[in-house]
């Protein structure tokens, strides 16, 4: 195991769910952090928190991931003891409705499409140069099981945790004489803000999703995530799936009544 020790980690979508898990987690392991979201407020709260709890030195920005212009300027303007970063955790993502394509608002497929694909490409491309220049870093994508196998009433989603790893191959193809590597982790069903805001707030559907099973946590994730991070130089561990117990593919679960 390779010591996160006063390396620099920069994670998008801290203020909830696997990001804020994720945040905790390589704090605890004495990395320091740029922790990002649009909600500045609970980014402050969460630096606080862990400089506090773990003495790591922590950036807090607030950052819309789907502005290029945003993106670029919060990577430039780090002040110089941020700048070299070593890890990027890709995790800002979300999905909206859960319909059938026909009966769908083309609203919700913007706001995955901008935030999952594009939002992913942005921080990415603000931050890679400096890595192929040092020949050195690691980026970490959050992708899902819907990016290995469709399901019905997500076609947009689907398409959006598709392309992640469409990117993450591509990219590890384009990085290979760089020395830096890319991993995707792809979740099945974990406990997290996701169902709160793919419904648009409604609690009672939200619970419905986890309903009869235990589902995987934050927690869970961030401890793949950081076993992926703390490998040595020369073991990328490329895709990982993640799965509770009880699920065995996107449509396959057990719950108990
Ligand atoms: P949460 O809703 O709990 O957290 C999502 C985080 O992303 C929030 O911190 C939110 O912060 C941030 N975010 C959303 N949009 C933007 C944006 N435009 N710019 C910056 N930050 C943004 O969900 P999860 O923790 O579950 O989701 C994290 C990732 O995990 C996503 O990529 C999701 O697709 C993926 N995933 C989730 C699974 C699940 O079952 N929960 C399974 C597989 C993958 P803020 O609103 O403050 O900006
Ligand atoms: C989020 C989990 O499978 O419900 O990626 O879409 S899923």
């Amino acid at each position: 195991m390779v010591s996160l020790k006063g390396k620099t980690v920069f994670i998008t979508g801290v203020t909830s769910g696997i990001g804020k898990s994720c945040t905790y987690a390589f704090a605890k392991e004495g990395a320091n952090l740029v922790i990002s979201a649009r909600r500045i407020n609970l980014v402050n709260e969460i630096a606080d928190d862990i400089s506090k709890k773990y003495g790591v030195n922590v950036h807090p920005i607030k950052l819309d991931v789907s502005k290029r212009d945003e993106v670029n300027k919060a990577v430039d303007s780090l002040p110089a003891e941020f700048k070299k970063i070593d890890l990027l955790i890709n995790n800002a993502g979300l999905g909206r409705g859960l319909n059938k394509f026909y009966e769908d608002n083309p609203d919700g497929w913007e706001e995955m499409i901008d935030t999952n694909v594009k939002g992913l490409l942005y921080v990415t491309n603000a931050i890679l140069p400096q890595m192929v220049e040092r020949k050195s870093g690691h980026i970490i994508n959050i992708g899902s099981i819907a990016g290995r196998e469709a399901y019905p009433k997500g076609a947009v989603y689907c398409a959006t945790k598709h392309a992640v790893d469409a990117i993450t191959r591509s990219l590890r193809m384009d990085l290979v004489d760089k020395n830096i590597r890319v991993s995707t982790i792809d979740p099945g069903l974990v406990e997290t803000g996701f169902s709160k805001v793919r419904f648009y707030g409604d609690e009672e559907k939200a619970k419905n999703a986890y309903k009869g099973l235990k589902p995987l946590t934050g927690e869970d994730i961030a401890e793949a995530v950081v076993f992926t991070a703390t490998r040595s130089e020369h073991f990328n561990v490329a895709q990982m799936i993640l799965f509770p117990t009880n699920q065995a593919s996107t449509t396959i679960f057990h719950r108990e009544d």
